[in-house]
C-alpha cells in the first residue's frame, strides 16, 4: 500500500498534537502517535510531559484489542532501544498493528533506522518520511539539538513603522498589542530558554515568565549575557530567581579561576556580586557571552533543545551576525516611535540570505511574518 492523502491528514493530526507537550518533554522530543482503525482514530497520545512514557505505548494503551490491524500513525520513528522504558518498537509488535506510518527518522544513533528495521523484521509495513517536512519543523529542537550539538534558535523581534525596537532610555515601550503579546507567551511556553542581553535587562527590567493563566509552570529558564555581572539585585528577574530558574552568563576571564587583572570593576566588587547573585538563587555560568557558538553548545549539554532570543539589538545582531539563527520572527506594528528611537537591526527588506518565508499572519493590527532556515 502507498501513501495516500489519508496518511497525510492522520499525519497532520499527529503533528499538531505533538506541538502540545513542546517545551515540557525535555531531553526528550514531543512525539505525536495516532492509532487508527478502520479509518477511525481508537488511540492518541503525546510524549508525557517530563519525557516519558513515550508517545506509542500510551497510544496503544488508550487503543487496546482495537490495535490488532490497525496503522499507527508517529511524528518520530519508533525507538529501538531499551532505555530507560522499553523499545515503543516491539511495543507495537507486540500489540499486532499491521502499518506503521512515520514522518521523520530518529537521529539518534540508538535508534536511527533501527527502530524501523525492527517493524519490517515482525512483518509490519512502514512507510516514513510523511509530511516530513512539517514533521521536522515540529521536531525541530530535538533535532537541532541532536545533529547540531546546539539548540534551535529563534529570534523575535517587534519593530515600529519607523523600523525601531524601543525608545533609548525609556524601558519597555510598547509596540505590538495585546494579541501578539498573548502569541509570544506562548511561544515562550513551548520553549527551553530565553536569552536577553544585559542592556535589555537593565533599561526594560524584564520578567520574561510566562503570564497565561494556567501556563505559568511552562515559564523558560532565563538567560542573560552579562559579561561583568551587572545584573541589578533589584530587577525582576533576580527577585524571581528562585521560581523560574536565572542563568547570568559573564565573561570567564573575571571567574574566581579566572585570570587576575583587566578594566574595572574590581576583583573584589565582582566577588561579591557573584556571591549577592548566588544567594539570590540566580546561576552564573563563566562562557565567552559574545560567542555564542561557544555558548550554545554549553545550553544543549545542559539539556536545553529550543532557545528563544528576545533583545536587544546587540544581542540579536550578535546572533544573527554569527549564522546561529534558525527562525525569525518578525513583528510590525502601526506604531511610530519617532525621536530617540532604537533602530531595529532586521527589518523585512534586509532578512539574511539562507532564509525562506514561511508565513505570514495578523494579530490585532500587528502582522508577523516568519522567516526559516533548512533544519
Ligand atoms: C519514541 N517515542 O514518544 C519519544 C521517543 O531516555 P529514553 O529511554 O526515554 O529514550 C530517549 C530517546 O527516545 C530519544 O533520544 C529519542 O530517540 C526517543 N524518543 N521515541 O519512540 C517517543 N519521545
Ligand atoms: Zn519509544
Amino acid at each position: 500500500m502507498s501513501v495516500t492523502p489519508h496518511d497525510e491528514s492522520f499525519m497532520a493530526a499527529a503533528i499538531r498534537l505533538s506541538r502540545r507537550h513542546l517545551g515540557r518533554t525535555a531531553t526528550n522530543p514531543s512525539v505525536g502517535c495516532l492509532i487508527v482503525k478502520d479509518g477511525v482514530v481508537v488511540g492518541q497520545a503525546i510524549t508525557a510531559v517530563g519525557g516519558r512514557p513515550h508517545a506509542e505505548t500510551q497510544a496503544l494503551a488508550e487503543a487496546g484489542e482495537l490495535s490488532r490491524g490497525a496503522t499507527a500513525y508517529v511524528t518520530l520513528e519508533p525507538c529501538s532501544h531499551h532505555g530507560k522504558t522499553p523499545p515503543c518498537s516491539e511495543a507495537l509488535i507486540a500489540s499486532g498493528v499491521a502499518r506503521v506510518v512515520i514522518s521523520v527518522t530518529d537521529p539518534d544513533p540508538r535508534v536511527s533506522g533501527r527502530g524501523i528495521a525492527m517493524l519490517r523484521e515482525a512483518g509490519i509495513e512502514v512507510d516514513a518520511g510523511v509530511l516530513e517536512a512539517k514533521g521536522r519543523r515540529s521536531l525541530a529542537g530535538y533535532l537541532t539539538r541532536q545533529t547540531k550539538n546546539r539548540p534551535y534558535v529563534t529570534l523575535k523581534l517587534a519593530v515600529s513603522a519607523d523600523g525601531m525596537i524601543g525608545r533609548e532610555g525609556e524601558g519597555q515601550v510598547a509596540i505590538t498589542g495585546p494579541e501578539a503579546r498573548a502569541e509570544v507567551q506562548a511561544l515562550r511556553a513551548e520553549t527551553d530558554a530565553i536569552l536577553v542581553g544585559i542592556g535589555t535587562a537593565i533599561s526594560d527590567d524584564p520578567l520574561l515568565t510566562v503570564r497565561t493563566p494556567g501556563l505559568e509552570a511552562q515559564s523558560p529558564i532565563r538567560i542573560v549575557l552579562d559579561p561583568l555581572l551587572a545584573l541589578p539585585l533589584t530587577s525582576k528577574l533576580v527577585a524571581t530567581a528562585r521560581e523560574v530558574p536565572v542563568i547570568v552568563v559573564a565573561s570567564e576571564e573575571i571567574s574566581p579561576s579566572g585570570s587576575e587583572g583587566g578594566a574595572p570593576p574590581t576583583r573584589s566588587d565582582l566577588e561579591s556580586r557573584r556571591t549577592a547573585l548566588e544567594a539570590a538563587g540566580v546561576e552564573i555560568v563563566y562562557c565567552n557571552p559574545y560567542h555564542p557558538e561557544i555558548l550554545l553548545p554549553a545550553l544543549a549539554t545542559r539539556g536545553i533543545s529550543s532557545l528563544l532570543v528576545e533583545g536587544g539589538a546587540k544581542t540579536a545582531r550578535l546572533f544573527l551576525e554569527t549564522g546561529l539563527v534558525d527562525r525569525i520572527q518578525l513583528y510590525q506594528a502601526p506604531v511610530v516611535i519617532g525621536e530617540g528611537g532604537i533602530e531595529s537591526p532586521l527589518e523585512i527588506t534586509d532578512i539574511p540570505s539562507g532564509f525562506a518565508h514561511t508565513g505570514t499572519q495578523m494579530f490585532g493590527e500587528d502582522r508577523l511574518d516568519e522567516y526559516e532556515r533548512g533544519l
